[in-house]
């Protein structure tokens, strides 16, 4: 269960933020609100919340969970593989002060992004992505080792981070999407299959027995919903606009 999560609140520079999708810039205000209501669902699922002031010299400084990965034993801060997001890790790790002693980091020429990490039990999932490289991989693992986690690595080929096609909802319930529904490294769990049309939703996030699930993904909702889980829908369409979705915008532990 997690009892803590850290988000940072959109800055007007959000508009500028990186982007693959063709659905033109956010709206500044509608973020803004959308991003009231994904605090609010998660407080609603008993978690207490800290909230980061804006930092508008990083657009995407919204999307917190690439910044790091954190564990019960540990926390790492990543280094960032999009060069316009290195740097916003620097407040992160003060923020990370006041819940651990244990903090690690990943150093260049190594990069990683938390996007590109997804964790099952005391075992994590390391995409190697755009973003994160081999040797962002080798020193992850290396750290994760150290405090008695381990590691093993996914080559991506399409998708941006690994969570952007996959999400484990524990349980050994695993949503997957598009280049991993066939994957041979997922098929013991049970799987999930985001419908093609609804591919965006496969960024859902596990929090306390409910999931959390981008809203207006009819079939991504009714399939969580057969699986026994509470649903919470969240609209996040302005950070759907810059690739980003319900997990990139927190840190939960
Ligand atoms: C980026 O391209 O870095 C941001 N616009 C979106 C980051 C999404 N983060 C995530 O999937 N963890």
């Amino acid at each position: 269960m997690f009892k803590h999560v850290i988000v940072r609140r959109p800055g007007r520079s959000l508009v500028e933020g990186i982007t693959s999708a063709n659905l033109g810039k956010p709206d500044y205000a509608r973020a803004l609100q959308q991003h009231h209501r994904y605090i609010d669902a998660l407080k609603s699922r008993d978690v207490k919340v800290k909230i980061l002031e804006a930092d508008e010299q990083f657009p995407d400084s919204v999307f917190v969970e690439d910044t790091a990965v954190l564990a019960e034993r540990c926390a790492i801060i990543t280094n960032p593989g999009a060069p316009s997001r290195q740097g916003e890790e620097v407040s992160i790790r003060e923020a990370l002060k006041e819940f651990y002693t244990a903090i690690e980091t990943i150093t260049a020429p190594g990069t990683l992004e938390g996007g590109d990490v997804m964790r099952v039990g005391d075992h994590f999932y390391v995409g190697l992505s755009a973003r994160t490289n081999e040797e962002g991989c080798r020193q992850f693992t290396g750290i994760l080792n150290k405090y008695r986690y381990t590691a093993s690595a996914v080559k991506l080929e399409k998708f941006l981070h690994l969570k952007t096609g996959l999400a484990y909802l524990e349980n050994n319930n695993l949503l997957v999407a598009g280049e991993f529904i066939q994957h041979e490294e997922f098929k013991k769990f049970n799987r999930i299959i985001i419908h093609e049309s609804e591919g965006y939703a496969a960024n859902c996030i596990w929090v306390n027995d409910a999931v959390l699930v981008p809203m207006n993904y009819p079939k991504t909702k009714a399939a969580i919903s057969k699986a026994g889980y509470n649903v919470v829908e969240v609209d996040v369409s302005e950070f759907k606009k810059l690739d980003g979705g319900l997990s990139c915008l927190s840190l939960r532990f």
